[in-house]
């Protein structure tokens, strides 16, 4: 936007001032798409932000690990657009109390200050279960249902799929 670094953006003009709480934070530009992945742990959601943003940014865990354990964002440039992204922890992380990995997921929305575009729910292809739709409903729990509204369904592992399967459209209907 041109701004010299001593004459930030105003709130008036839509822009949060300077904020800055670690030495490596990079913070989501006012005019950046600002997204935020959720989903399980070893759905593939640090491995979907690293190929979207085509940058190994974010750490890949074994999936028989615990993955990523706090929000953090990268912005970058993709297809001459600024883009924000938000990896978060995994949701039904068993490592850490409820309530502590609720608090965290919803950091995301400091991460995306001054507000979210769109999220980004990781779902394994394959089979939608009662995990799946558990997932679903935790994060209409965490955020509102109106976030659905909002969201795209990013199923990964397709790779895995059998020959069979792989032009296979399924629907998936997903009720709160
Ligand atoms: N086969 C396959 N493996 C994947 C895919 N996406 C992620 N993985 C692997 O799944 C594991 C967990 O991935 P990660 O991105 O850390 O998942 P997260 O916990 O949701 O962030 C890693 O070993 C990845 O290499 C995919 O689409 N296909
Ligand atoms: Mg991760």
């Amino acid at each position: 936007m041109g701004q010299r670094k001593a004459d930030p953006p105003t709130q008036a003009e839509g822009c949060d001032p300077p904020r800055r709480t670690g030495p490596h934070r990079r913070l989501p530009t006012p005019e950046s798409k600002r997204i935020v992945l959720l989903g399980k742990t070893g759905y593939g959601k640090s491995s979907l932000a690293n190929i979207i943003l085509g940058e190994n940014l974010f750490t890949v865990h074994d999936s028989s690990v615990s993955g990523t354990a706090t929000c953090r964002s990268e912005t970058r440039d993709v297809s001459d657009r600024k883009i924000t992204l938000v990896d978060t922890p995994g949701l039904f992380d068993t490592e850490r109390s409820e309530e502590d990995l609720r608090s965290e997921v919803l950091r995301c929305i400091t991460e995306c200050a001054p507000g979210i575009h769109a999220f980004l729910i990781v779902l394994k292809v394959e089979r939608f279960t009662e995990q799946e739709q558990a997932v679903i409903s935790r994060i209409c729990e965490y955020f509102s249902q109106d976030i659905l509204n909002h969201a795209v369904v990013v199923f990964t592992f397709g790779n895995e799929l059998g020959e069979g399967k792989k032009s296979r459209s399924t629907s998936v209907r997903i009720k709160n």
